[in-house]
């Protein structure tokens, strides 16, 4: 099996923090961002979005990051992240497809048009974008600040996928132009889910490198 991640990137070190917590046997593949990697030959065949993570598993050529901890999960054997109980499998999509329809999308957003491009790819931010990010943040924020009152993750009493998933913008937490805190709940939680091991490994190891390949 071979895995395609660029270094920092969220939705490489939501992949990666799965591939480390169960331990799975993998190659992995870091693109440069800055080289264009992602838009070019050999790459481009396999992922037509131009975008990181892919996997290949034989026949299997897989993007979309949730897709690829699912399926990672299952085929670790690991029973905890991803369990076989239909309730639980179900809970966790639920909340993998909301974090990726609404409440990362808001975080994400705001995350690249405030911080990323003005800090790493050298360009601005849309303001009205940054305005509409903000709105929908707070909207969504509110609801997550909500579930997690009482808990300590988003499905049951342990770490599942939908945990990698819902923090995997967490790096960009206190850069953005967000007040997050009327949200308590969310905050305990993101301070504990960015301690975890498995998410820890997955940081990159300057700002500098950040989109590069690493030297070895
Ligand atoms: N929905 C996709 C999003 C993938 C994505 O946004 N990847 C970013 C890095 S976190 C990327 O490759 N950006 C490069 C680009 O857009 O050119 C997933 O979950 O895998």
């Amino acid at each position: 099996m071979k895995l395609y991640v660029i270094v920092g990137s969220p939705n490489s070190r939501k992949v990666l923090a799965v591939v480390h917590h169960t331990g799975i046997e993998i190659d992995i593949e870091y693109l440069d961002l800055f080289e264009g990697d992602t838009k070019k030959a050999p790459y481009s065949a396999l992922n037509p979005n131009g975008m990181v993570p892919t996997l290949v598993d034989g026949e299997l050529n897989l993007w979309e990051s949730n897709a690829i901890i699912q399926y990672l999960a299952d085929k670790s054997g690991d029973g905890l992240l991803f369990p076989q109980d239909l309730a639980q499998r179900a809970d966790i999509v639920r909340w993998q497809s909301w974090e990726l329809a609404h409440f990362n999308q808001a975080f994400g957003t705001l995350s690249l048009e405030s911080v990323a491009k003005p800090s790493f790819m050298a360009t601005q931010g849309d303001k009205a974008i940054i305005g509409w990010a903000k709105e929908q943040l707070n909207k969504f924020a509110t609801v997550l600040n909500h579930h997690m009152k009482g808990r300590s993750y988003v499905v049951g009493d342990t770490i599942t996928l939908a945990d990698y998933s819902m923090i995997h913008v967490e790096f960009f937490k206190e850069m953005v132009p967000f007040d997050w805190t009327p949200f308590p709940h969310l905050n305990s939680y993101f301070d504990r889910m960015r301690q975890s091991p498995s998410w820890v490994v997955t940081a990159p190891e300057s700002p500098s490198s950040i989109g590069r390949k690493p030297v070895n």
